[in-house]
């Protein structure tokens, strides 16, 4: 594998499930792949799991691991080409991408939607300049549209935990204040349909999203309806997608918040979010502390999902 942007560059699934699993059993296994090999992780915004899932995915390889937040330290940077540079930034991201790749062999970054221009972020304008200029392998730790670091981690969890060949995966829109990327609900999606499970998505009108996500899932506006049987629920919160309301928090609805009533009417589903969490906004306290939350073993899966993918692109630099 070269570059890790989504699903499709994970090849078999199956396979890729059997060597997270294997990865659980001894995450040591292949510490000599990655020595004197340097991971730089790149974040222009803020992380708790990918910040240390990651960085301890490169230890368990044997990498050495350098950290930069660009918004700490660094010089402010300039992403539109054309700028005349007369303002506060002081570097252009089309030099400070080919010096980072200087220093290291493999390049994450975190570069989140931006919400300035839906073009730019659905064509993944930041990711793609990494992959076009850095001259290393690069992988998503959340870039505007996806998340496939987290979704992997998702789906091992899902794996570990279901009790049915099939599960029904549910992922239910839940108010939050601020406007949320699509990253994690898009790729949770993809990744669900890829894996073959019974995938609906549940949301107010207007918080569709695109169908290049969501293709082979099911959409219901009814959430209670949507929870009947489900055996996972997903719980996440994004902002509007389409071009015309693009990145507005259309509804800050508290119907919508996961609690024992939308649980009830579930198979005894599991609830799982990425996290970071607004509690009593997304969900309950008594929901996610309760026997049926998976949100910490989902958070402990990011080292296996991200000891996988840096695994298999340090295979692909031989
Ligand atoms: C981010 C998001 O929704 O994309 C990161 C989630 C992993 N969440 C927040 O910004 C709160
Ligand atoms: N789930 C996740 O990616 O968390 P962080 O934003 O803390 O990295």
């Amino acid at each position: 594998m070269r570059h890790f942007t989504c699903v499709k560059d994970l090849g078999d699934l199956h396979e890729a499930l059997q060597e997270a699993l294997e990865i659980k059993r001894d995450r040591y296994k292949y510490v000599e792949l990655g020595r004197n090999k340097t991971l730089l992780m790149v974040f222009f915004n803020s992380s708790l799991r990918t910040r240390l899932s990651t960085q301890k995915a490169g230890l368990n390889l044997g990498m050495n691991v350098i950290v930069l937040d660009v918004n700490q330290g660094a010089w402010k940077l300039e992403t539109e080409r054309g700028v005349i540079m007369d303002g506060d930034k002081s570097e252009h991201l089309l030099e400070a991408i080919p010096v980072m790749g200087c220093y290291c062999d493999v390049i994450g970054v975190r570069s989140f939607a931006r919400f300035e221009s839906r073009e730019d972020d659905y064509q993944e304008k930041i990711l793609n300049q990494f992959i076009q200029y850095s001259g290393r392998p690069v992988f998503s730790m959340e870039a505007a549209t996806g998340h496939p670091l987290q979704s992997f981690a998702d789906w091992i969890t899902i794996e570990e935990h279901k009790t049915v060949d099939r599960p029904k995966v549910v992922m239910s829109w839940a108010p939050h204040p601020k406007a949320l990327p699509q990253a994690v609900p898009n790729s949770f999606a993809q990744w669900m349909v890829a894996a073959g499970y019974e995938v609906v998505i549940t949301h107010p009108h207007g918080y569709e999203l695109d169908p290049k996500f969501t293709a082979g899932a099911t959409i219901e506006y009814d959430q209670m309806k949507a929870f009947e049987g489900a055996h996972f629920i997903y719980g996440k919160n994004w902002s509007c997608a389409s071009p015309e309301h693009y990145g507005e928090v259309l509804s800050k609805d508290r119907s919508w918040t996961i609690g024992e009533r939308q649980m009830a009417v579930t198979d005894n589903a599991f609830f799982m979010h990425c996290l970071p969490v607004r509690r009593n906004m997304i969900v309950t306290d008594d929901v996610i502390e309760g026997p049926r939350s998976l949100v910490i073993p989902e958070a402990a899966n990011r080292e296996i999902s991200a000891t996988v993918v840096l695994k298999k692109i340090l295979e692909g630099l031989k």
